[in-house]
């Protein structure tokens, strides 16, 4: 069977707010993608996935959408979007879209009009209870934004559900009229030409319809998460969207776990490509709490992507391979070290994820090394989920400096200050005064200085999204974890008949001898040639068997 296009595909996030502002008004828009589409091309990628661009009130900047079927004024119109696709395509780069239909912005007309009566023909497009025998609200579930998930209506003297900000009311899905009108929606953009999907926390849509209390001191997940219809749901979407055009569809799936993965991505199941799983990216939540600063467990880190990386090989799953995005802190700032070793530390990281098995995902900023931009002021912050969190942490007598400490480490702002283009004023983003302030750094960290030095990380990243088509290992190969319970090193092979790859990792600054394991090397023998693919180093330091490892040195030998 002919090997599906996204799986030699690298894709490049742009959250359209940050990204580039053409018009002065210090947001970000479409036309100030297609201004950098020959830098994207230059990268290397082969997929844009744009978040949200629809027309929204912009609580959860754009994750709250009003109508799918135009574009946020402040992004531009629709003819820019068009042109947008179409100079996109001209360059060979594929557009996929961001699609939030787990909930819609109470200013939807479907929600204005469900509220307006409990027989109202949209009344069932959304779930609406009673209070509970106390009164109180439905069920005790909690808002992934804080507080309770259910919020009154005086009109008609019910609750509605949002998982989310109270804003964003959740969809029925058991409701066959609305997912047939979703459905119309997304063979909309596809007709347009888009490349795919990028669906928003898709395995929350299917709901537990006995609404149960949480009885233990859970926030409710385990009655929504990868819920008991969502993989009729994906087969049903499979069947009315994708199967009629020839689109990558990545799932972001919130808590889920590898067997239901597999289920997702199994191009057998005819339900999505591929999926993003999170749990990587909480081993600096100690007992799961992420509002804490706390450093990252290393060795859980390596067990967790190992996992991964063997369970959806042997089940025929596909990962969504990334570091950074919207809702994530900076990973150079989390996982590497955004001071003297920068850029060692961040091609070091680019290197970890983009040997495996999977699609990687680069997040705008990341192909040159941008960090957090360590804000020291609440009033820097924009994120609903930021603001909340300080707001419900200062109730609760929390020092003003600790919170922001935290908000430094976790908050998703970190990752949502402006694209630094150049060294200009606002870093080149804009003319205006940016919605959100940038990190300082910008002076000496932005992309036209990485486009003018060789050895930056712009491109290193541009080699590594090369190595992908030119290496099938890197696709196809398996996955074996070598020196598990190392403090420092992360190394791993990937094998076929044809030859394997050997990657090699330091995540610290202190230096760390690597030695082969012997039945490594037994294997090894076998094959002449050996060759250095990739390294963050300008020389190399030792062999296969035997590696003296600098601060944060990444190094992938090719053997065959
Ligand atoms: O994110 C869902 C999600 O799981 C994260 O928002 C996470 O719950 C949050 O960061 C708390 O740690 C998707 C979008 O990526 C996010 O930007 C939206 O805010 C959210 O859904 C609601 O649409």
């Amino acid at each position: 069977m002919e090997q599906s296009w996204w799986k030699k595909a690298v894709v490049y996030q742009i959250y359209p707010k940050s990204f580039n502002d053409t018009t002065g008004n210090g947001v970000g828009d479409l036309n100030g993608i297609t201004e950098k589409l020959d830098y994207l091309q230059k990268l290397g990628v082969d997929v844009l996935w744009l978040t949200p661009p629809y027309k929204s009130p912009q609580n959860d900047n754009g994750y709250d959408i009003s109508d799918y079927f135009d574009i946020h004024d402040e992004y531009g119109t629709m003819k820019d979007f068009d042109r947008m696709l179409e100079e996109a395509h001209k360059r060979g780069l594929k557009i996929i879209m961001d699609i939030v239909i787990n909930h819609t912005s109470t200013e939807h007309e479907w929600f204005v009009e469900s509220r307006k009566s409990k027989d109202n023909e949209y009344r069932d497009f959304y779930i609406w209870k009673d209070a509970n025998a106390d009164g109180g609200p439905p069920t005790n579930w909690e808002s992934k934004f804080g507080g309770n998930a259910w919020k009154y209506d005086d009109e008609t003297e019910q609750y509605y559900l949002h998982l989310f900000d109270v804003t964003q009311a959740d969809l029925n899905w058991e409701n066959e009229t609305l997912r047939r009108k979703l459905y119309d929606m997304m063979n909309f953009w596809a007709e347009k030409g888009v490349d795919g999907f990028r669906l928003d926390v898709i395995n929350l849509i299917s709901k537990d319809q006995s609404f149960p209390d949480e009885d233990g001191d859970g926030d409710g997940r385990k009655f929504y998460t990868d819920g008991p219809k969502v993989h009729e749901y994906m087969h049903e979407m499979n069947k009315e969207v994708f199967s009629k055009h020839d689109l990558l569809t990545v799932g972001e799936m919130s808590s889920t776990t590898i067997d239901h993965c597999i289920k997702y991505s199994n191009p057998e199941r005819e339900e999505l490509s591929m999926t993003f799983n999170f749990h990587h990216l909480k081993v600096d939540y100690p007992n799961g709490e992420k509002w804490t600063t706390a450093d990252f467990d290393f060795l859980k880190l390596k067990d967790i992507l190992s996992t991964w990386q063997i369970g959806m090989h042997e089940g025929g799953g596909w990962n969504a391979l990334f570091w950074c995005n919207h809702d994530q802190p900076r990973i150079v700032s989390r996982y590497g070290n955004d001071k003297e070793y920068r850029v060692e530390s961040a091609k070091m990281l680019a290197t970890t994820i983009h040997m495996m098995q999977g699609t990687p995902y680069i997040y705008q900023g990341e192909e040159f090394g941008m960090t957090n931009p360590n804000f020291t002021s609440i009033k820097e912050y924009r994120d609903v989920e930021s603001l909340n969190i300080y707001k419900y942490m200062m109730e609760n007598e929390v020092p003003k400096e600790e919170i922001l400490k935290i908000l430094n480490q976790k908050s998703r702002d970190n990752s949502r200050t402006p694209v630094q283009w150049s060294s200009e004023e606002n870093g080149g983003f804009t003319t205006g005064v940016p919605w959100i302030p940038l990190a300082h750094n910008y002076k000496e960290i932005n992309a036209e200085a990485a486009v003018a030095d060789e050895d930056s990380v712009f491109y290193y990243y541009q080699k590594l999204n090369g190595l992908r088509k030119e290496y099938d290992v890197i696709t196809d190969g398996n996955y074996e974890l070598l020196l598990e319970d190392d403090p420092a090193i992360f190394a791993y092979t990937r094998n076929t008949d044809e030859g394997s790859l050997l990657v090699v990792n330091n995540f610290y600054a202190d230096k760390a001898v690597f030695k082969l394991p012997d039945d490594v090397k037994e294997r090894f023998e076998g094959y002449p040639e050996k060759e250095v693919l990739i390294q963050n180093y300008g020389d190399v330091n030792g062999s296969v068997d035997e590696y003296e490892l600098r601060p944060y040195e990444s190094i992938v030998f090719y053997l065959k």
